[in-house]
């Protein structure tokens, strides 16, 4: 549902080794290429993570020659522009293609229709037919993507919607009745209107689950019609998944797994045996968060009125996995069953299947034998003996007076739901998760019963980015060195020649090689400092550190924990003399970016909090360069291109098991940053990679947290002194008017404010802190500093979404890389 491919230009001619060529062309007209690029908008067609990785992939798989297509929606208006006023973040819709797209390709020659609503009737031989509702067309808009020193061009497809060609009501419309006309035009045309607003939260409902089946109906026909065309006159269903296997990005394209059985049965005709088997070996699934808010469920209700058949399909898996579970554990333990049913049927809070429970109640007998043997093994002899009566009576009533009770009972007052992973889990043949750590918590507490039935299907797949939009394009200054210094500019397909830096000891330590990087690192920063001038106005000095956390703005990311602690070391540096402070503080400029989900009210108000803690610090005379405070507004994958080589701190401090992987971790060790962060998601590999020298380590680790909640529920938490100081000095006005006392009582066992600090802030405040002083001693060392910065580009290798892809493609694709002649 998501891509972030930001800009296209400076990617497409790089990647044709055309760079140099077109800057001169360019030129001999007159103009600028990096003027020229920056006029093209960033496609933002996803959120953050989530949709830039799938970006980063697609252009692994092309480079990498493997034969794939990418599937998505063509959103008119992407993520939300942000700009940041006095009153904290306001968003503004994108209209990106106002323009025009020069990289697209419509093909009015590749459309299919997409159903809703209506009623699925039963023809003959048992034939359904899905019928009535609300009838549009998809069409379809290529995207190439062009891969690297090579000749392999692969497709994004984007489905846009618009109505049915039959449907326009041109007798309304006559009878001058335009509105009514219109309506079903706008009806269809609205559903690509607009990326959905949320990252790991959920809300909207009909709309975006409009989405969600128009992409994987689309594309699904899109698939099968190429599959019909390329096997001609053999063609075998049978072998469907070893030629197309369907990775789903998370929950979102669930329903690719009713939609193909349903085109399997209603469709080509294939019997529910064939069509559950083939899908079955043909979809997979990466799950990429286990906050339970992000979770999918849909209502039963709302899915049976838009997707009638789908439900029916659905029901049927749920019956299957019933069975399976019923198979694996028996019916001996009840309360086992009852257990595992409950945790991994796909409808939750619905009664089980008649013929489930009838099974559940009277194993491997005829009804009335069943009835039999329960009765002696549970009543009384006196009730005993009326069996023989009970015999002669019809087997209706013997129904009646026996009814087996389902062993779950549904709550009336709860509704009920359509768990989207575990439908996933069960219809995939491969389930991963995104870093080591996380693909752990899928297995052991997420997922954990599937994990023991089907302990096959799980996978890790820690996550990577594009080595050549992330460190070749975005960097060229670092670039020409690693590439002087590696030997050749093998690196940028294969990044395990980055080793090469480390490989002989005295690289990272040799002055030339020191001296070159610290001057790349300053003309970037240079770049940086006077993007800032121009976006805030803010004034930065190049020579201080730079301290950069730029991510969605999220509570379990701790954009407060950041901000805390730059209020104390703010007050500090206020309770000393210049000369004090100076010899005390390394210079910092510390720098947020990210975007708030619209309606995530804690979210803005860290936003708030952190311009704020800026107008105050900034305009502070006694403070001048020591420290400066400055949120980047309109964090976007264009900006990250420029921000993440002109930074040489990154904070990636999510509390423990909460942030599935993280990528810009990636890109800042790539770019030669130091990481400071919480052993999470993929900082655990980085960390290992890198050397645990070259990575400022905090935090409370993921197995401790449940505990540390407990303590804190049982109020045996006891802040540490300088936690209570900073909220104090917070509360005291010194940063504006704001009432922030929503914002400090969430950080506290304060039942009338948010969750009492549920993301752990106070409690890793001290150990954060401590490790800033760390950073500071580290970097007024530059020479092992700047070693630091060299060990970690040389360490990120692994994390190239090259290593990622092949992955996939050995161990859940089984395909080959295709080369062009
Ligand atoms: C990630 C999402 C996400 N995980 C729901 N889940 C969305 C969930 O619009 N929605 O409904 C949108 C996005 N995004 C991120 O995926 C993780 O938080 C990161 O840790 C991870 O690196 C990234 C890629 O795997």
């Amino acid at each position: 549902m998501e891509y972030l491919q930001g800009r296209a230009l400076l990617n497409a001619i790089g990647n044709l080794e055309l760079t140099g060529a077109y800057a001169e062309a360019l030129k001999k007209l007159g103009h600028n290429v990096e003027d020229v690029a920056r006029e093209e908008p960033d496609a933002a067609l996803g959120n953050g993570g989530l949709g830039r990785l799938a970006s980063c992939f697609l252009d692994s798989l092309a480079t990498l020659n493997y034969p794939a297509w990418g599937y998505g929606l063509r959103y008119k208006y992407g993520l939300f522009k942000q700009y940041i006023t006095k009153d904290g973040q306001e968003e503004v819709a994108e209209n990106w293609l106002e323009m025009g797209n020069p990289w697209e390709i419509v093909r009015n020659d590749v459309s299919y229709p997409v159903k809703f609503y209506g009623e699925v009737i039963s023809g003959p031989e048992g034939i359904k037919e899905w019928v009535g509702g609300e009838d549009i067309t998809a069409v379809a808009y290529d995207v190439p993507i062009p891969g690297y020193k090579t000749k392999t061009t692969i497709n994004l497809r984007l489905w846009s919607t618009k109505i049915a060609p039959e449907k326009f009501d041109l007798s309304a419309f006559n009878a001058g009745d335009h509105a009514k006309a219109y309506s079903a035009m706008k009806n269809a045309e609205k559903i690509c209107y607009i990326l959905y607003p949320g990252d790991e939260s959920l809300e909207g409902k009909t709309l975006r689950l409009k989405q969600q089946y128009t992409l994987c109906s689309a594309s699904l026909q899109d698939i099968i019609a190429r599959y019909e065309r390329r096997s001609g006159e053999f063609l075998n269903w049978e072998i469907f998944p070893e030629k197309v296997a369907v990775q789903m990005n998370d929950t979102h394209p669930t329903l690719c797994i009713p939609e193909l059985i349903r085109i399997l049965i209603d469709v080509k005709g294939l019997s529910w045996e064939q069509a559950w088997n083939i899908t079955q070996r043909t979809v997979a699934y990466t799950n990429h968060t286990v906050l339970p808010e992000a979770l999918e469920k849909w209502s039963l209700e709302l899915m049976e009125k838009l997707l009638p058949r789908h439900v029916e399909i659905i029901k049927m898996i749920d019956e299957e996995l019933i069975q399976t579970i019923i198979d694996e554990y028996g019916t001996e333990d009840l309360d086992l069953l009852q257990e595992k049913l409950k945790q991994m049927r796909i409808l939750d809070n619905i009664e089980l299947p008649e013929s489930v429970a009838e099974m559940i109640a009277k194993p491997e007998k005829s009804s009335v034998e069943a009835i039999e043997s329960t009765e002696e093994d549970d009543v009384s002899d006196e009730e005993t003996e009326t069996t023989a009566e009970e015999d002669e009576l019809e087997e209706e009533e013997i129904e009646e007076k026996n009814e087996v009770p389902p062993i779950i009972e549904p709550d009336p007052k709860l509704p009920k739901l359509v768990r989207m992973a575990n439908l996933c889990v069960a219809g995939g043949y491969a389930v991963n998760g995104v870093a080591e750590i996380h693909s752990e918590i899928v297995k052991n507490e997420v997922f954990n019963d599937f994990y023991e039935m089907w302990p096959e299907k799980f996978q890790n797949k820690t996550n990577g980015v594009t080595p050549r939009r992330w460190i070749r394009f975005c960097n060229p200054d670092l670039s020409k060195i690693i590439t002087k210094w590696t030997g050749s500019e093998d690196w940028v397909v294969n990044t395990e020649k980055l080793v090469t830096l480390r490989k002989y000891p005295q690289f990272a330590d040799n002055e030339d090689l020191q001296s070159e990087w610290r001057e790349a690192k300053r003309r970037n920063k240079v770049k940086v400092a006077s993007f800032l001038r121009e976006k805030t106005s803010y004034i930065v000095n190049p020579d201080a550190m730079f301290d950069v956390q730029v991510k969605r703005i999220h509570e379990y990311k701790r954009q407060l924990l950041n901000i805390m602690g730059i209020v104390y070391r703010y007050k500090k540096m206020k309770e000393m003399s210049h000369e004090e402070r100076k010899a005390s503080f390394v210079p910092r400029v510390c720098i947020f970016g990210g975007k708030a989900f619209a309606t995530y009210v804690q979210a803005k108000r860290i936003v708030k909090f952190i311009t704020d803690v800026g107008a105050t610090v900034n305009h502070d005379p006694e403070i001048g360069d020591l420290l400066k405070v400055v949120f980047v507004p309109d964090y976007n994958v264009s900006v990250a291109e420029m921000l993440i080589p002109g930074s040489e701190l990154s904070q990636h401090i999510s509390t423990a098991g909460m942030e599935a992987s993280g990528t810009s971790n990636m890109k800042f060790a790539m770019n030669g940053c130091i990481l400071i962060g919480t052993l999470d998601g993929a900082n655990v590999e980085i960390r290992q990679e890198v050397g645990e020298d070259n990575f400022f380590l905090f935090g409370a680790e993921a197995h401790e947290i449940a505990g540390l909640r407990k303590e804190r529920a049982e109020g045996k938490f006891v802040p540490d002194p300088r936690f209570e100081e900073v909220k104090a000095y917070v509360r005291s006005g010194v940063f504006g008017p704001y009432n922030y006392e929503e914002l400090m009582g969430s950080l506290e066992g304060n039942e009338g404010y948010g969750r009492a600090d549920y993301f752990l802030v106070g409690k890793d405040f001290p150990s954060y802190i401590e490790c800033q002083d760390k950073v500071d001693e580290a970097y007024k060392d530059q020479k092992r500093w700047t070693k630091m910065s060299i060990l970690n580009t040389a360490g990120s290798y692994k994390f190239s979404s090259d290593r990622t892809i092949h992955e996939y493609a050995r161990d859940i694709w089984r395909i080959d890389p295709v080369v062009l002649p």
